[in-house]
């Protein structure tokens, strides 16, 4: 028999659902995560609100915990786990737009980070806009990239830091396109937390995004840009 105190989530309003899943997304209860997100797309939500609107509101209350103690590193990590739940159900909802293929992506969480929730966020948005996105994961050296590009014929560069000591290491990469002579070949660009916009500029990237949907416009820009001038050489 339930508990008094069961909460039945499909008996919650959406508002309240939300609430509740931010606390669950808190707790780190992926089943619970998994099961809201299902309820909110069968009551009629799009995958983009509930991304936005439950997984990543929920996460950032998490952040704040994060960075004034109250939360730690294993608690956190549940909660990751919770997100990427909630995420595996969007993923392919989010990539059915049966848009034609406008380009080719390849990203990656760069050397000495660990964080790869908004890198598979963008690489999500990025495949449901019709781009081909080639993961390559987190912890990525420069060789790692650079191969990576050449051999996949990509467009894009895109990398991803959520911390400020790793997010100079964008700067790396990019100078050793620029040594090689491949920078021009590439679009690239760049987010993260601790990012901005004069940051993108001081590295030579193409692009700093502030998120995920901002990713997908400015990659479908550039590349539109791109192709213009091609057109006309
Ligand atoms: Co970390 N962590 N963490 N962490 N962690 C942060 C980043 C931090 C801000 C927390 C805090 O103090 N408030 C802080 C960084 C401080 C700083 O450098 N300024 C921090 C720290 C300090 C650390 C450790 C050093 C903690 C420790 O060990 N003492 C450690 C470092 C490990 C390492 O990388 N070497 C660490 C570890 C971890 C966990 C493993 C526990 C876990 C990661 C799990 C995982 O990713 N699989 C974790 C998490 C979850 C966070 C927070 C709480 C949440 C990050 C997240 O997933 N956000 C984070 C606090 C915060 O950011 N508020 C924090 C949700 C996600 C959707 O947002 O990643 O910002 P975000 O992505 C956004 C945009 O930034 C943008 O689009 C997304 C939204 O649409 N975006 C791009 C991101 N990449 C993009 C690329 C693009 C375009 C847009 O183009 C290519």
């Amino acid at each position: 028999m339930a508990d008094e105190d069961d909460i039945i989530l499909s008996e919650l309003s959406d508002d309240e659902l939300v609430l509740q899943m931010h606390d669950d997304l808190y707790d780190g209860l992926k089943e619970e995560i998994e099961d809201g997100v299902r309820i909110l797309l069968d009551r009629g939500w799009t995958p983009y609100d509930v991304l936005t609107k439950a997984l990543v509101a929920g996460m950032t209350i998490v952040g704040a915990d994060f960075r004034d103690g109250i939360l730690f590193v294993p608690e956190v990590l549940l909660a990751a786990n919770a997100m990427k739940g909630g995420m595996a159900i969007l993923k392919p909802l989010l990539a059915e737009t049966g848009a034609p293929r406008v380009g080719k992506m390849v990203i990656g969480t760069v050397k000495g980070d660990i964080h790869d929730i908004g890198k598979n966020l963008v690489g999500m948005m990025m495949e449901g806009a019709g781009f081909e996105v080639v993961d390559l994961g987190i912890n990525n050296p420069v060789e790692k990239y650079i191969e990576a590009l050449q051999t996949e014929g990509a467009d894009i560069l895109g990398m991803s830091a959520l911390l400020t000591t790793t997010m100079p290491y964008m700067k790396v990469v990019i100078d050793t396109m620029k040594e090689k002579g491949m920078r021009d070949d590439y679009i690239v660009i760049v987010g993260g937390a601790p990012l901005n916009e004069e940051f993108g500029k001081a590295i030579g990237a193409d692009a700093y995004c502030r998120d995920a949907a901002v990713a997908v416009q400015t990659a479908k820009d550039l590349v539109a840009r791109k192709h213009n001038q091609g057109v006309k050489a």
